[in-house]
Parts: structure tokens; sequence; C-alpha cells
């Protein structure tokens, strides 16, 4: 049984998430992916849209998730990694060699991001359209 784990807000959830999803399920029998909660993204300097509830029920509704866990905190990630028995962390390249401190427990991958779509891009537009 293979397991990945990833991270991430996943505010105005879009395609550009479900396709990281589709590539990371192609490579894992189970994947669990660990949502910011709103405290984190303050944290993070990020002010999502949508609230950690409902972010996660959205990202639990994603056909390539099998399970959803808050991110807290930076530190969990080894803890969770031991705590789920995962083999691979990926995430997207935009973080880049930002977690290569967890190759002493499992595989480490970066994925490319999918090109022209972004969460900030979408309410950029919005707020043009509206204004
Ligand atoms: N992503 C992507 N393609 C896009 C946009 C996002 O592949 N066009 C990926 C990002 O690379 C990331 C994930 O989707 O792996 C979630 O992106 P965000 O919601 O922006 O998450 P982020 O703020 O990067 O938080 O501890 C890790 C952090 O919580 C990651």
């Amino acid at each position: 049984m293979k397991t990945i784990i990833t991270y991430g807000t996943f505010d105005l959830f879009h395609y550009g998430h479900v396709r990281l999803f589709e590539r990371l399920s192609e490579m894992c029998d189970e994947l669990i992916v660990g949502v910011s909660t709103d405290e984190f993204n303050a944290l993070k300097g990020k002010a999502a849209f949508f609230s950690f509830e409902q972010r996660a029920e959205i990202v639990s509704a994603c056909r390539f998730v099998t399970k959803v866990i808050p991110e807290q905190n930076w530190q969990q990630k080894s803890e969770d990694v031991s705590r789920y028995d995962v083999d691979i962390f990926a995430i997207g390249d935009d973080w880049e060699g930002k977690f290569d401190f967890l190759k002493s427990q499992c595989e480490v991958l970066y994925l490319t991001r999918t090109d022209s779509i972004s969460t900030t891009e979408i309410k950029d537009n919005l707020a043009i359209k509206a204004a």
C-alpha cells in the first residue's frame, strides 16, 4: 500500500489543484491532503476566501483524495509522515527544495505546477471584472 501526503491552502479550488491530486493519485493507493487551517494560513500570510471547514469539505469531495487532515503548523510534516506511514511527500515545485529535510523519512517529490491558474489570479481577475 503506497501512501502520498501533500499540504496546502486549496482556496477557491481549481483545476490546478485537481491536476495535482490526479497526478499524485496515479502514483499511490492512498492520497492524504493536509489542508491549512485558518490560523496556519495567517502564519503563512494568507487569507483564504473559504474557511478551513469549507476548504476541507471541498478537498474531501475530490475523488482523488483519500483522507483530509488539518495542517496546523510547519513542524507537523515529519510526525505526519511517521503517523500515516507515508512513502512520498509531494508538493508543487514552487516549494522546490524547501522540504528536503523529509528525505530521511520518505521520498520527496516537487511536481510542476499547472500553468496560468492560481487562486491569486482568480481573485485578481474577479476584482477587475467587478471594478
Ligand atoms: N498548485 C499547482 N498548480 C497551480 C496552483 C497550485 O500544482 N496552478 C499546487 C501548489 O504547488 C501546491 C498546492 O497546489 O502544491 C496547493 O497550493 P496552495 O493552496 O497555494 O498551497 P500553499 O499556500 O503553497 O501551501 O506546508 C505547505 C503549504 O501549506 C503549501
